[in-house]
């Protein structure tokens, strides 16, 4: 049997590259992308060498036209996209929403929201039209509560919660399933990202606990992708296990 198609966004760190690798594994061929040529280019020979195809889009999520021009790019082999995780996303900040920096929203907003959007658009079309496919957006616990200077970011993820719910609602009469993954503390660049390259204050996120991994959300992305057609994983909360919610964090 043909291998199946993936494409995950924000496939250069994290999340997407575990998803990258247990989807390879899977017996996918993939479509990754993200900005980071370099690493996108490596992770591909990585792939290759293994014998699995890869193809690598780089452009940027909030660049409607880009990622517009990316996917008009795909061959026409590639085009039957069996699953699309939108992982593409990060945190800016963690100040009082009195005090929050306007680009710091702008960029949350832009990629988090609009960016899955956008990738959405571009590639559930296909998926209807074929009557099969699956998409997986990475939403967070974050979108569930909102937290102490989280403000933005889980505003976000609660976007990204309520637009998976309303494509599902959309696709509901064909066989195109929809599923949020809300993982809690995983340990990925997000951090470094989130407080602008602090690592001391990076690390501090994850003090005291043993995190989730990047390859831990593969696994579950990987696991809703499999279950049997007529099965739709709708929602996952995955949580570290010392943690109990957004806020409540056992720490030795
Ligand atoms: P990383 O920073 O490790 O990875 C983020 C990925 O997103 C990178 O591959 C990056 O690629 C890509 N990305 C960011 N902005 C853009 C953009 N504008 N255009 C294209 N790609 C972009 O973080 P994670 O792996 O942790 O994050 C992945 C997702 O998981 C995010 O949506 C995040 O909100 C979510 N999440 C993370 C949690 C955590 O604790 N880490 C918990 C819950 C959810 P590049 O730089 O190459 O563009
Ligand atoms: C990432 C998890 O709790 O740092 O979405 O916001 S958290």
């Amino acid at each position: 049997m043909a291998r199946k198609i993936a494409l995950i966004t924000g496939a250069t760190s994290g999340i997407g590259e575990g998803c990258a690798r247990r989807f390879a594994q899977g017996g996918y061929n993939l479509i990754i992308t993200g900005r980071n040529t370099g690493k996108l280019e490596i992770l591909k020979q990585e792939l290759e060498e293994e014998g699995v195809q890869v193809l690598a889009l780089a452009f940027d999520v909030r660049n409607r036209e880009a990622a517009r021009k990316a996917v008009d790019y795909i061959p026409e082999t590639w085009r039957n996209i069996d699953v699309l995780i939108n992982n593409a996303g990060l945190a800016r900040g963690l100040e009082p929403e009195y005090e929050g920096d306007f680009d710091d929203w702008d960029q949350m907003i832009d990629t988090n929201i609009k960016g899955l959007l956008t990738m959405t658009r571009l590639i559930v079309p296909g998926m209807v039209e074929r009557n099969r496919g699956h998409v997986i957006n990475i939403g967070s616990v974050a979108g569930d509560a909102a937290y102490a200077g989280g403000n933005v970011y889980c505003a976000t993820k609660s976007a990204v919660k309520a637009i998976t719910d309303g494509l599902r609602i959309d696709v509901a009469h064909t066989r195109v399933r929809v599923t949020n993954i809300k993982p809690g503390l995983v340990e990925t660049n997000f951090s470094n990202i989130r407080f602008h390259g602090d690592t001391q204050r990076a690390d501090n996120v994850y003090r005291g606990i043993e995190p989730l991994t990047g390859d831990d959300i593969a696994d579950v992305a990987f696991y809703a992708a499999c279950a049997p057609e007529h099965v739709q994983i709708a929602e996952v909360l995955v949580l570290a296990t010392h943690q109990a919610s957004g806020t409540v964090i056992h720490r030795d």
